[in-house]
This record gives structure tokens, C-alpha cells and sequence, in this order.
């Protein structure tokens, strides 16, 4: 389905759930259709989506409700040969690069990140394994990235390839769909808690996506790529947890 047919679902559930069961019965009536649109997986996105506003902000703190340290999870330190020449001297090797389904491919330095205009917001990260901690970030929203690479209309997902690669087994990546990609509070964020954002936090840059789990938010960000599919990426399931441990692809919170 085109992300145009879900956007115009997701207006038409917003307007009245009512409205739209009548609006889309006869399309139901295809059988293959029907398919696509009740597999468990768009269920639990529609649902989500008609409880909330896929736009809505994540809800922020104020300074004094920070917690007193941001707990680093999973990887703390990718370790690989690699990682280790592009975090020498500040970074200073190391390149964003964006590439797939964009008109103008782009490779980003540290400092040329650091120089774009960044957002601070402070909010709540929460781990499937059962904890939370609120920090404050700053970064770069990751839609002033994409309108410099400008998407090709076929573009639906974006794919955050990571540095760290579990002892060579398999890279550690996530993606997204384009309403999360130009989500305001969707940045790639180079500070945490006012200072530079640490190794084991996913230095030198992360994804920050405040209305999903933790998992989604890709720590040590080697590369984006637009792709209008995830099946031929990895395991295919569009995330590390997903293709591994069966976790959900659409972490909405
Ligand atoms: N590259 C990479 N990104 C990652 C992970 C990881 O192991 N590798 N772990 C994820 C999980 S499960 C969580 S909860 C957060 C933890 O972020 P933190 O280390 O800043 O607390 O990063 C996410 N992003
Ligand atoms: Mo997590």
C-alpha cells in the first residue's frame, strides 16, 4: 500500500472511525486488499494511530525533573577496528553518509553536523527491559537532513546503519517510516545532557525518536539510506531487535 493510502486512512480515522469503515467498504470487498489491510501488524499501527496523532509531540521535561544519570544500554562501545579509526581524534574521520532512494547522495562531517540548526528537548527514554530515564538532547532534526538530500518520491523508510556490529555477527540498525522521519522531535542528537554525547551513549551521533521504545533510537550512526522497502535489509524485519528476538516493528509509545 502507498504511503498516500495511509496517510488518507490515518485522516479519515481521525475525522471518525465511523466515516471511515463506510469510506473503505467497498475497497474491503478486494479480498487482497483486505489482507494488507487487517495483518496484525497495520491492526496495531491503526489502532495506535486513531488513539493518537502520529505528529503529537512527546511530552518534555523541564530541567529540574532530569534524571541524575542517563543509563547507557546495549552496546557501550562498538570495539571493531573501525570504530576505533573513526572515534580518533574527535571524530574527525567520521562521516554521515545518506544514500538509497535521494536526488543529492550527501556525506556529513562532525563539525558540519555541529554547524546546522539544532533542537534541544528534553524527554523520556523508555527500555522494553524495564526502565526509564529522562535526559536532554541536542541534535539536528532529522528533516533538514532529508530536504538537503531530497527523497525520491518512491522513498518510504529510513534505514540507520550503526557502527557496532555485535563481534562481527550482525550490525546493529533500525528504521523508520517518513511520518516519524519528519516527526519536529525526530533529531540525530550529538549532545547529551549539555555535554557531548559519550561512547556508550552512541557517540557521535544517535537517532532520537521520542514517540518509540527504546530500541529505535540507532546509536552510533555510520549511514541513513532511503530505501521504498525493508525486506532485502538484514533479516528484513526493518531492525536488529526485529530480525533477532521477534520485537515490534512499529515501537509506537
Ligand atoms: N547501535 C546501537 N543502538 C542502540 C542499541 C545498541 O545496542 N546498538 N541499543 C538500543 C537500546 S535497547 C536502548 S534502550 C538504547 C539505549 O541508549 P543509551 O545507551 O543511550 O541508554 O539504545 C538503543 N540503540
Ligand atoms: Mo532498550
Amino acid at each position: 500500500m502507498t504511503l498516500m493510502t495511509r496517510r488518507s486512512l490515518i485522516s479519515g480515522l481521525a475525522l471518525s472511525a465511523g466515516a471511515m469503515l463506510t469510506g473503505c467498504d467497498r475497497l474491503a470487498k478486494n479480498e487482497s486488499f483486505r489482507d494488507v489491510l487487517f495483518s496484525a501488524e497495520n491492526v496495531h499501527r491503526w489502532t495506535q494511530r486513531a488513539l493518537t496523532d502520529r505528529n503529537a509531540l512527546a511530552q518534555e521535561f523541564s530541567p529540574d525533573q532530569m534524571s541524575p544519570y542517563f543509563r547507557p544500554n546495549g552496546t557501550r562501545n562498538p570495539g571493531t577496528a573501525q570504530y576505533a579509526t573513526i572515534s580518533a581524534n574527535n571524530f574527525a574521520d567520521w562521516r554521515l553518509k545518506i544514500t538509497g532512494l535521494v536526488n543529492r547522495p550527501l556525506s556529513f562531517s562532525l563539525p558540519q553536523i555541529h554547524s546546522l540548526p539544532h533542537r534541544d528537548q528534553i524527554t523520556r527514554h523508555d527500555c522494553v527491559e524495564g526502565w526509564s530515564a529522562i535526559g536532554k538532547w541536542r541534535g539536528v532534526p532529522l528533516r533538514t537532513i532529508l530536504n538537503a538530500a531530497d527523497l525520491k518520491t518512491n522513498a518510504k523508510y529510513l534505514v540507520f546503519h550503526c557502527a557496532d556490529t555485535n563481534g562481527g555477527a550482525r550490525p546493529y540498525y533500525e528504521s523508520i517510516d517518513l511520518i516519524d522521519a519528519f516527526h519536529p522531535q525526530t533529531i540525530l542528537a550529538y549532545a547529551l545532557n549539555d555535554k557531548p554525547l559519550m561512547v556508550a551513549n552512541g557517540a557521535p551521533l544517535r537517532l532520537r525518536v521520542e514517540r518509540h521504545l527504546g530500541y529505535k533510537h540507532a546509536k552510533y550512526l555510520m549511514g541513513i539510506e532511503a530505501v521504498d522497502s525493508l525486506k532485502s535489509i538484514h533479516g528484513g524485519k526493518g531492525g536488529y531487535w526485529e530480525d533477532v528476538a521477534g520485537y515490534e516493528w512499529y515501537a509506537g509509545i
